[in-house]
């Protein structure tokens, strides 16, 4: 359609009007912008999207709300409803939270692309043409800022990089919910065209479509094909393998920090997941956010004189030779560390069951776990069912040694398919809750 053309049911005068006051805005030429290209990229972002989302919340239900430990601690109407995280399988965090991150970073260069093939709208004249376009741009304009306010403070969260001067957790949960409305409403909105407009032309022959042949789309009215396009320097099947490749090379350059072994050193997009305690290929060689030495404690509280004091009906202080002298129990289980990476380990400890029963609470409501170390991870809080798990260990040693200190050393808490952050390290306390 052409811009000196009566549109949207202004009078053709009030038309030249508007025109003549365009200012030098700019005039986007490539002839591969046009629906089917944004369809296919939109359709790729509503799944991928989608279980970014369902992972993210997960990752909130897996904190364990109830136990008085979400973050953010109060969010009021946001709250979702809440069920005690499973112990099984033990993979669980490891799968939802290793697709959360992972995924989130992969679909970047997509999200990047869509947002380029939809660029033209943004430069739109006149800007504001009805009520109901004023209300769809506002509602875009959530949709995008809060989408890259997603990967913005998730990527810099990631990093470790706490460059914002807000809490991480309010804003990106907060964030999330101003992207899930959104999204679920642009959805709404689009779907219905975005699959006709895919159905309109067949993906096997964009895919052998060379450079030669590449023409612009039919313009549809939607604003992304070129008023005037230029002569194409790349075909679209070229865009989508640009994109796709990008996808990939992310991809690549992350997968090692779950799946590990040769693969963890190739994780260069996070470096997070590659540190290790002991660089010696010992039983201690695997990855460590925080070292003993970050932590701050004190290391003569890890001595001679260190005792795991057990809280409960009959209170009980167990120092590290009667804790050996338990019945022990060996189990492979993963750390699995809110920022995405993963590392399967073969632990051995006493059952926190165990150690329940010990102290007088056999079935326990719940379990409160503190630390020796203050601050953030000085305590966290475990519900019935992890603590009753027969792989849920207060372990002493991994890989058949003695727990390095940058590990937990003289104990720490492992248990299967709970988020890494609440394996607490050098444990000083067990609490035993009954109902
Ligand atoms: N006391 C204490 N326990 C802790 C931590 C910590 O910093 N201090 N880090 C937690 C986090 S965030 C994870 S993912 C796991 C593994 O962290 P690590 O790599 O620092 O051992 O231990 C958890 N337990
Ligand atoms: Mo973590």
């Amino acid at each position: 359609m052409s811009s000196t053309e009566p549109e949207y049911g202004f009078p053709a005068p009030l038309w030249r009007a508007i025109e003549r006051a365009r200012p030098p805005l700019p005039r986007w030429r490539s002839p591969l912008r046009g629906p089917w290209l944004t369809s296919v990229m939109g359709v790729v972002l509503l799944v991928g999207l989608a279980l970014v989302i369902v992972t993210g919340l997960l990752s909130y239900i897996a904190y364990g709300p109830q136990l008085g430990q979400a973050i953010p601690p109060d969010v009021g109407a946001l709250r979702l409803p809440i069920f005690d995280w499973p112990t099984r399988p033990s993979w669980l965090y490891r799968l939802t939270q290793g697709v959360h991150v992972g995924l989130g970073m992969v679909l970047v260069p997509v999200v990047l692309a869509k947002l380029w093939s939809v660029l033209p709208k943004l430069f739109a004249w006149p800007p504001v043409r009805s009520i109901a376009q004023v209300l769809e741009r506002l509602s875009l304009l959530l949709l995008v800022g809060s989408i890259l306010f997603e990967i913005v403070t998730g990527l810099l969260n990631i990093q470790y990089d706490y460059v914002f001067g807000f809490s991480f957790y309010a804003a990106h949960y907060t964030g999330a919910w101003i992207f899930i409305g959104a999204f679920v409403a642009h959805v709404a909105l689009k779907l219905p065209r975005a699959v006709r407009t895919l159905r309109s032309r067949s993906l096997r022959t964009e895919l052998r479509t060379p450079l030669a042949a590449t023409l612009p789309e039919d313009d549809d009215g939607s604003g992304l094909v070129a008023e005037h396009p230029a002569r194409p320097t790349m075909s679209r099947r070229g865009a989508l393998a640009l994109v796709g490749g990008g996808a990939l090379l992310v991809a690549g350059l992350s997968v090692g920090q779950t799946v590990g072994g040769l693969l963890r050193p190739t994780a260069l997009l996070l470096p997070r997941g590659r540190t290790t305690a002991a660089a010696d290929g010992g039983p201690n060689d695997f990855p460590v956010n925080r070292t003993f030495v970050s932590s701050g404690i004190d290391v003569t509280s890890t001595g001679d004189g260190w005792r795991v004091e057990l809280a409960g009906a009959h209170p009980r202080q167990l120092d590290g030779t009667a804790l050996a002298a338990l019945p022990q129990h060996t189990a492979q289980l993963p750390i699995a560390c809110v920022e995405g990476w993963s590392t399967v380990q073969t632990w051995s400890g006493v059952r926190l069951r165990d150690l329940a029963a010990l102290a007088g609470v056999p079935e326990p409501a719940s379990a409160l776990v503190s630390s020796l170390e203050e601050g953030p991870f000085a305590r966290a809080a475990l519900t019935s069912g992890q603590v009753l798990d027969p792989d849920s260990l207060l372990a002493l040693r991994v890989n058949g040694a003695e727990l390095g200190l940058d590990h937990g050393y003289p104990a720490r808490v492992i248990v299967p398919a709970l988020p890494g952050v609440h394996c607490t390290k050098w444990v000083r306390s067990i609490e035993f809750r009954s109902a």
